[in-house]
């Protein structure tokens, strides 16, 4: 039973939708086991998407997630990592399924308003970038 690594993106926090969100993840029966709010540096962007680096879109995606803060969470609950990419919805948020976070709230492919790790490697990873061990609840 795996956690995984959710972000409220800068522009979800500008927009107030983080309680939204929350909302979304507690109907869901996903549990939050850690949360804070952070600014990450050009530094920090850069590391959290280094398997980007190179693509054409890179350079401005590390620009829009240090505009401003975001709020990450560890996600658990029984298939944390897929359930929280089912409920955020497909990257494009024109190809995102009804009732998805990014078909409801994300303006483009880039301001998608969430993040969600895709794998237990990444989620294992992810999570370690943001929290310390006694800064997530434990499980049970
Ligand atoms: P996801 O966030 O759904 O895991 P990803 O890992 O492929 O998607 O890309 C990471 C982020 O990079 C994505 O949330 C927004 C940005 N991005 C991806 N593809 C893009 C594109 N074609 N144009 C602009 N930004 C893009
Ligand atoms: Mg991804």
């Amino acid at each position: 039973m795996a956690n995984t690594l959710g972000i409220v993106k800068p522009d979800g926090v500008r927009r107030k939708l983080v309680g939204k969100i929350i909302t979304k993840i507690e109907n869901s029966g996903l549990i939050l086991r850690g949360m804070k709010v952070v600014r990450l540096s050009k530094e920090d962007a850069k590391e959290f998407y280094a398997i980007h680096e190179g693509k054409p879109f890179f350079n401005s995606l590390v620009e829009f997630m240090t505009s401003g803060p975001i709020v990450v969470m560890v996600i658990g609950g029984h298939g944390s990592i897929e359930r929280w990419r089912e409920l955020m919805g497909a990257t494009d948020p024109a190809k995102a399924k009804y009732n998805t976070i990014r078909r409801e709230y994300a303006t483009s492919v880039e301001k998608n308003i969430v993040h969600g790790s895709d794998s237990e490697t990444t989620a294992r990873a992810e999570v370690s970038f943001f929290f310390n061990e006694d800064e997530i609840l434990p499980k049970g």
